[in-house]
């Protein structure tokens, strides 16, 4: 146990002073869910919240590494560490998207001041919401002001890096056609800034109106809308103008009476979000293991118990565990 709390502690200095190879094995430990992983972000946790955490989403291909790629670039030429977090769905299939953002980002990868992790999301993203969350903040603490998260928004992922980030950059390509009624449902809330990349294609300009008059539909102040930028990843073009959108914004954001009330939201969430998932996992562990759940299920199924009581002796037993072995939910014996 204090072995374990040392290797924690120490490893916690280490990220606390910027080391990179601390950080990368404390990220897998969280994501192993090891107690040495836990111990980390308990000592971590005052020195974090510091960093811009930036989303950006959109379609597949919209250019999205691409662009992050060149803000990256923009942060480092300021001398800023960033930290990058890419989402991906579909890595559970396939690990091209994951090469393909590798190989893009390889300007990156052998400067010690970029940090990049993936994640396959493997079709649960609430499990990588928490775990993206824990990542921001080990990064935090290892002093990356900016961390950026990557996720393709092809569904409700893109509404939950909300729940993570501080701003969202919603990326679209022209030529979506009739797609851009499929995306406005979750996207149009969330963007902070929408971003009309590969502006060199036919189409961009159509994008932009049609985005307006959507926008211009779901707000009811029009300088409450937000912008439109257009950018060309490949080439850099109108990249500088979003650095500075963002900037703006970072630093409006700062103490501002928005971001306090944000912060008491998210600490709120964050937090019963633990506890509920601690509850369900000790639940699982002390009484619904061994196919007692399934037996349970079959029970309340055919109506030979009801879940109120069920729950009910459940919740009694995490309160005065039952020395190990014996039956929980044995009422079926009676
Ligand atoms: N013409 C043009 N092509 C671009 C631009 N930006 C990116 N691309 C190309 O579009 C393709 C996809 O770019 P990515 O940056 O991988 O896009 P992504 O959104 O990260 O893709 P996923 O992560 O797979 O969803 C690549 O072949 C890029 O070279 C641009 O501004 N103009
Ligand atoms: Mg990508």
């Amino acid at each position: 146990m204090s072995a374990r709390s040392g290797a924690g502690a120490s490893l916690a200095r280490r990220i606390l002073a910027g080391d990179p190879r601390a950080l990368a094995r404390s990220i897998s430990w969280v994501e192993a869910e090891r107690p040495e992983g836990r111990e980390v972000l308990k000592a971590v946790y005052p020195r974090t919240g510091r960093a811009l955490v930036l989303g950006i989403t959109g379609p597949p291909g919209a250019g999205k590494s691409s662009l992050l790629s060149r803000l990256v670039a923009g942060w480092r030429g300021r001398g800023e560490k960033v930290g990058i977090i890419a989402v991906d769905p579909s890595s559970a299939f396939s690990g091209g998207a994951i090469l393909g953002d590798r190989i893009r980002m390889q300007e990156h990868a052998i400067d010690p001041g970029v940090f990049i992790r993936s994640m396959a999301t493997r079709g649960h993203f609430g499990g990588v919401t928490r775990t993206s969350r824990d990542v921001v903040d080990l990064m935090d603490a290892a002093g990356y002001g900016v961390v950026l998260i990557e996720t393709v928004g092809v569904g409700q992922d893109e509404v939950e890096i909300v729940e993570i980030a501080d701003m969202v950059l919603v990326v679209l390509p022209p030529g979506l056609g009739d797609d851009i009624q499929a995306i406005k449902a979750g996207v149009l809330e969330i963007a902070d800034v929408f971003v009309i990349n590969k502006a060199d294609r036919d189409g961009a300009d159509r994008l932009e109106s049609e985005l307006r008059a959507m926008l211009a539909l779901a707000a009811g102040d029009p300088a409450e809308a937000p912008p439109i930028l257009k950018t060309v990843a490949l080439t850099g073009e109108g990249v500088p103008a979003l650095m500075e959108e963002v900037e703006r914004r970072r630093s409006e954001a700062v103490d501002s009476e928005a971001r306090r009330r944000r912060e008491l939201r998210r600490s709120r969430e964050r937090f019963l979000n633990l506890l509920r998932d601690e509850l369900l996992n000790r639940a699982r562990r002390t009484c619904l293991d061994n196919g007692e759940m399934e037996d349970l299920v079959e029970d309340l199924a055919h109506r030979r118990r009801d879940p109120y009581t069920a729950a009910e002796a459940v919740l009694e037993k995490i309160r005065f565990p039952a020395p190990r072995g014996a039956a929980m939910l044995g009422s079926r014996r009676r």
